[in-house]
């Protein structure tokens, strides 16, 4: 890692971590500018609008104008491959820092950004674990940290996220993430009810301003409830990470729909092409990226903790 870089990084308290640990997520009130923000922000009208800067078509969207029905929650997965300046957030070094120093892992690899748009009257997302997306991967550790791009209230349906969850006994299936027809906690609920835990949970509603991120370790529990509004619309970026060292599992092991696709045939290695390792201790970087895009994070203007 380049000297300049260190000079700037944002350092996380050992109380920081601990609460990381014993929590499953820790809020930063201030993250990114406001400028950065609005950057990100000014990115992904075109990409819904099917305008690719590098040619390159996401992994995933869903909510899409014309097609979709008008509230619908618009997410796109795998932006970073589409657009340089998102790249430049999502390849970033420091939040691959921060996700892997908060995981106790010694480097990180991109898994997969992804942005989360709610129009007024946009439907809930049901209650998940992000860990049960990536059960194809070894180990299912999937680091997010989710950055506000608007004002979060619950009335926008900002995230909602069970404190503590991530130390639960529990198994789920990856279900119906968007608009699910059932109650957006019911999986949380199925899960709470099978380990007698029904009363001794509470859900926190994520309340920051744009540019503050709150960083979710992969087994926790969360969702987001509806947009009440009839005028504001919710943004939000999250960028996960994989370990470093993480490789696939054998074939027909584990699930993973997104994460599966780019799976060699003849061994468990992650490609760098598609999962590039961001950080590690030893300052290792995939190559290609110093061509590929800026790193917005090493900029001084872009974070305000620096
Ligand atoms: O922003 C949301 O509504 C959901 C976000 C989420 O599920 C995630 O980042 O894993």
């Amino acid at each position: 890692m380049a000297d300049n870089m260190l000079d700037k990084s944002i350092h996380l308290s050992g109380e920081q971590i601990a609460q990381f640990q014993a929590d499953g997520y820790l809020i930063l009130e201030k993250f990114l500018n406001l400028e950065l923000v609005d950057l990100i922000i000014s990115k992904l009208d075109p990409l819904f609008a099917t305008r690719f800067e590098t040619g390159i078509y996401p992994d995933e969207w869903h909510g899409r104008p014309g097609l979709s029905v008008p509230n619908a929650t618009r997410q796109m997965c795998g932006m970073w491959k589409c657009d340089r300046a998102i790249a430049s957030l999502s390849l970033s070094s420091e939040i691959a820092r921060l996700n892997a120093t908060l995981a106790g892992w010694s480097g990180g690899r991109i898994a997969t950004d992804s942005c989360w748009i709610k129009p007024p009257g946009a439907p809930e997302v049901a209650f998940h674990r992000n860990s049960s997306y990536a059960t194809c991967i070894d180990p299912a550790e999937v680091m997010t940290c989710w950055i506000a791009l608007s004002d979060t209230q619950k009335s926008v349906g900002t995230l909602e996220l069970v404190p503590g969850s991530h130390r639960w006994n529990c198994t789920d299936k990856a279900k119906q993430l968007h608009a699910p027809k059932e109650d957006y906690c019911q999986p949380l609920l199925q899960v709470a009810a099978r380990m007698n835990n029904l009363d001794n949970y509470k859900i926190v509603t994520v309340e920051i301003p744009p540019g503050g991120c709150v960083f979710l370790h992969w087994n926790i529990w969360h969702g987001s409830g509806r947009n009440t509004t009839l005028d504001k619309t919710r943004r939000s970026f999250g960028v996960s990470t994989f370990r470093s060292d993480a490789r696939f599992q054998p074939f027909g092991i584990g699930y993973g729909y997104i994460f599966g696709r780019y799976r060699r045939i003849d061994s468990t290695e992650m490609d760098e092409t598609f999962f590039p390792i961001l950080w590690t201790k030893d300052g290792y970087r995939t190559p290609f990226l110093s061509e590929y895009c800026e790193d917005a994070l090493s900029l001084p203007a872009m974070a305000v903790n620096y």
